[in-house]
């Protein structure tokens, strides 16, 4: 690490101006947590502490932090070709990078860049509309959400989304727009390990939406295969079949959000291989360039875009595109990430990792306000019991005290999700639930 921890010209001298995104403001500007350097598996602190990182950085640092490989390609990519415009014009990087994603994903053929996984819901959103439409389905205009669903926080995504606190305050959004019931069930379903055993019905529910709206007002259904941001709701055993096999029996589009499950995360590529359900079309981001470069992308099922190349050759196809779509600086970051996911099989080795990651997770059954502890692949949640009258405080005390320990974790709501870069070693992982263990039983 190259950061000195007492230099203080490191650190900014003025917080105020930094209006902090999700963060309550006032209360970090009293007592802030900096990080001022990153290696591997480790942040360091402002104030010279070496802390885990638990959570790969907001679920975006699969590979570890720091990684030479991508810091040089993106240096070299920068001093040959810092920016190409993105419309009407190409770069190599972008061809490169969408060959090399359509191999990993062999359904997908084609695949659209954004700067993040809001854009990149906000884009598959709007494909799917304009694809209804190509296909003479033009009357299919409503999109189909879940409750406790985070789809980022475009207007789209929050629309669609099914988080009240990111909705409440920012008007009546999207029009035409339905929720599916979220699938989290602790009565049936608290402290199993894996999938739940109850709620794939639950999936039925499309059909009483379908039958009040009409399948013929339909453009398409959005859910994240396994819900992170709302605190790792894990879909019930053979849910995500039913859905796809009604919206399949209704021409309704499916999208998976894999923003956080893709790349690795469940120990393969997506999480369409893990589950084997094929969507129509995938969101991704964080991953695809290990975090360091902003970069979104949604993967559309083959058909898809051949839809859209009815017109004559010289029209534009779709009237969609950000400046900023497939930066080659993140197009080299993301060429550089795919080598190392391949190179160290990081997916396989979350794949092996996973059954000591769950036994960790279910080591803290027992442990003092904790009301259930889930698991999937490289993912880990412990939901607590909420203070009577104050949610979501004891979870932040948890997360202050695991930051004062040296351990890194997020939480949402009262619920600690996890979910380590995929180089995370067992000494890692014991560290991180021996942590945890130790600062819940401070915790009132
Ligand atoms: N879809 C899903 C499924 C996500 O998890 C987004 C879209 C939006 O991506 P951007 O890149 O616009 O943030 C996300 C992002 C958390 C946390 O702590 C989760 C996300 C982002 C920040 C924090 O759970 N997910
Ligand atoms: N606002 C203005 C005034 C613009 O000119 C542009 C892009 O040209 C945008 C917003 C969109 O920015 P971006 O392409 O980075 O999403």
């Amino acid at each position: 690490m190259t950061a000195n921890p007492v230099d203080f010209d490191a650190s900014p001298n003025n917080l105020e101006p930094f209006w902090m995104p999700f963060t309550a403001n006032r209360q970090f500007k009293k007592a802030p947590r900096l990080l001022v350097a990153a290696k591997d598996m480790h942040y360091q602190s402002h104030d010279g502490r070496t802390i885990l990182d638990g959570t790969a950085g907001l679920w975006c640092v699969n590979a570890g932090h720091a990684r030479k490989e991508i810091t040089e390609a993106v240096a070299a990519q920068l001093g040959k070709l810092d920016y190409a415009p993105a419309f009407q014009m190409g770069h190599p990087g972008a061809f490169q990078l969408s060959n090399k994603l359509t191999q990993m994903m062999p359904d997908f053929d084609h695949v659209f860049y954004c700067n993040s996984g809001s854009e990149a819901v906000d884009s598959a959103l709007k494909i799917a509309l304009a694809y209804q439409r190509a296909i003479g389905q033009g009357a299919r205009t409503r999109l189909i959400g879940r409750e406790r669903g985070y789809h980022g926080v475009g207007f789209g995504g929050i629309s669609v989304g099914g988080i009240v606190s990111n909705r409440k305050v920012f008007g009546p959004l999207l029009a035409g727009v339905d929720h599916l019931p979220h699938t989290h069930d602790l009565k049936r379903n608290a402290f199993v390990r894996g999938l739940p055993e109850h709620g794939a019905e639950l999936a039925d529910q499309l059909e009483r939406i379908v039958a009040l709206h009409d399948a013929s007002t339909i453009a398409a259904v959005i859910v994240e295969p396994v819900a992170g941001s709302t605190g790792v709701l894990l879909p019930p055993k053979g849910y995500l079949q039913k859905l796809r096999a009604i919206c399949d029996k209704y021409g309704i589009l499916l999208i998976f959000d894999e923003v956080i499950t893709g790349f690795g995360r469940l120990g393969a590529s997506f999480a369409t291989e893990y589950f084997g359900v094929v969507p129509d079309m995938i969101t991704c981001a964080k991953g695809l360039t290990n975090g360091v470069i902003p970069m979104g992308a949604v993967f559309v099922r083959k058909g898809i875009y051949e839809a859209f190349m009815n017109a004559p050759e010289n029209t534009i196809e779709l009237f969609h595109g950000y400046t900023y779509s497939a930066n080659p600086a993140a197009c080299a970051a993301g060429l550089a990430v795919l080598d190392i996911y391949k190179r160290e099989g990081l997916f396989e080795r979350a794949a092996e990792l996973a059954p000591y990651w769950e036994a960790g997770v279910h080591s803290l059954k027992g442990t003092k306000n904790v009301i259930d502890l889930r698991n999937l692949g490289m993912i880990g949640a412990i939901e607590l019991e909420p203070r009577e009258g104050k949610p979501t405080a004891r979870a932040f005390e948890a997360f202050l005290g695991c930051y004062e320990k040296g351990v890194l974790i997020r939480t949402t709501g009262d619920i600690i999700a996890l979910s380590p870069p995929l180089i995370v070693q067992k000494t890692h992982i014991d560290q991180i639930f021996d942590t945890i263990g130790k600062v819940l039983k401070t915790v009132n």
